[in-house]
């Protein structure tokens, strides 16, 4: 039986969409507390995984409770997958750990223990786009992410190495950082990551159902669907019934 190929396929079997294999080697320059040896020592390769999010959620700012949603819905797929796939190696003979998708998140330096993204471009998955996201050929930055660190030894894929972020910067005109509501991202692609999470928990809200921003995202052309029918006309529904609820826009 060929372990990789088996891996991958109870990967993708559980409604994943993209997979890709690292080995531990390729982290030597992320920082020293953030290496998948420095989580297990004996570990061998890194599986990344992403999931793509409904692009129908992405009418944003009036689809924010859907978009949400879809965080503790795929954050739930992604996490029952890893854990699935962790236990069959497991039982293979090799320690694996599933790095959560979301948490946990270091209050006081808004980092996760594990940077998901940086995984996911050295199994070659996608690059780090201006705006922060882990950004996919064919999905664009509309994916969600989650990494599985194990022993076994599989077979690596190419880290990716693909630019098309700057490719299309003509047609986006850099919509990711100009249309931040808090400008928290900068030329460069540095993020405030004060600003950005304020904005989301204490500001944005007007339910608790809406704790995720996403504007960064919405508007990046990568891997954007065409649709049949032109957006437009229900987003100013939606904001004209909001109005109601809030009393403002
Ligand atoms: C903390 C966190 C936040 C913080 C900080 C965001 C940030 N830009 O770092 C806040 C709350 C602001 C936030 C906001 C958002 N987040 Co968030 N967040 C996380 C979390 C939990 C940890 C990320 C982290 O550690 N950042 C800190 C590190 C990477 O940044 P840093 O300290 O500057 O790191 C440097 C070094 O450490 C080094 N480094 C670290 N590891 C490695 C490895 C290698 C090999 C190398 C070379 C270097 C290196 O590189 C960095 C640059 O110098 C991850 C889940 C996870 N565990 O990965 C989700 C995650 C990044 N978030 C995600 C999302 C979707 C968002 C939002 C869009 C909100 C939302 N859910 O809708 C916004 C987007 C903001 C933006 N444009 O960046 C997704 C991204 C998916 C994607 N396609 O990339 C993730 C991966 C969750 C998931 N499971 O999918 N988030």
């Amino acid at each position: 039986m060929d372990l990789t190929r088996e891996v991958k396929k109870r990967v993708l079997d559980e409604g994943i969409d993209l997979v890709g294999i690292t080995p531990v080697d390729r982290f030597k320059d992320a920082p020293e507390g953030r290496r998948p040896t420095d989580i297990l020592p004996t570990a061998n390769c890194v599986i990344a995984s992403a999931i793509h999010v409904l692009d129908s959620v992405y009418d944003l700012p009036h689809t924010r409770y859907e978009y949400t949603n879809q965080f503790f819905v795929l954050n739930s797929i992604l996490n029952n997958t890893a854990f699935k796939v962790s236990r069959y190696l497991e039982l293979q003979g090799y320690r694996t750990i599933p790095i959560p998708a979301a948490y946990p998140r270091i209050n006081k330096l808004i980092c996760g223990v594990f940077s998901h993204r940086h995984a996911a471009v050295q199994a070659g998955l996608g690059e780090i786009a201006l705006n922060n996201m882990l950004t996919t050929t064919r999905f664009g930055s509309r994916v969600r992410l989650v990494t599985i660190i194990t022993e076994a030894p599989l077979k690596p894929d190419s880290p990716y190495s693909d630019k098309i972020c700057e490719e299309v910067r003509d047609k986006c005109r850099l919509f990711c950082i100009k249309n931040c509501p808090v400008q928290a991202i900068s030329e460069n692609g540095k993020v405030n990551k004060t600003k950005c999470l304020f904005y989301q928990e204490q500001i944005m809200p007007w339910s608790a159902a809406e704790l995720r921003c996403g504007i960064c995202i919405s508007n990046c052309p990568i891997g954007k669907p065409e649709w049949k029918i032109t957006s437009g006309s229900r987003s100013q529904k939606v904001m004209e019934l909001k109005k109601n609820w809030t009393g403002s826009q």
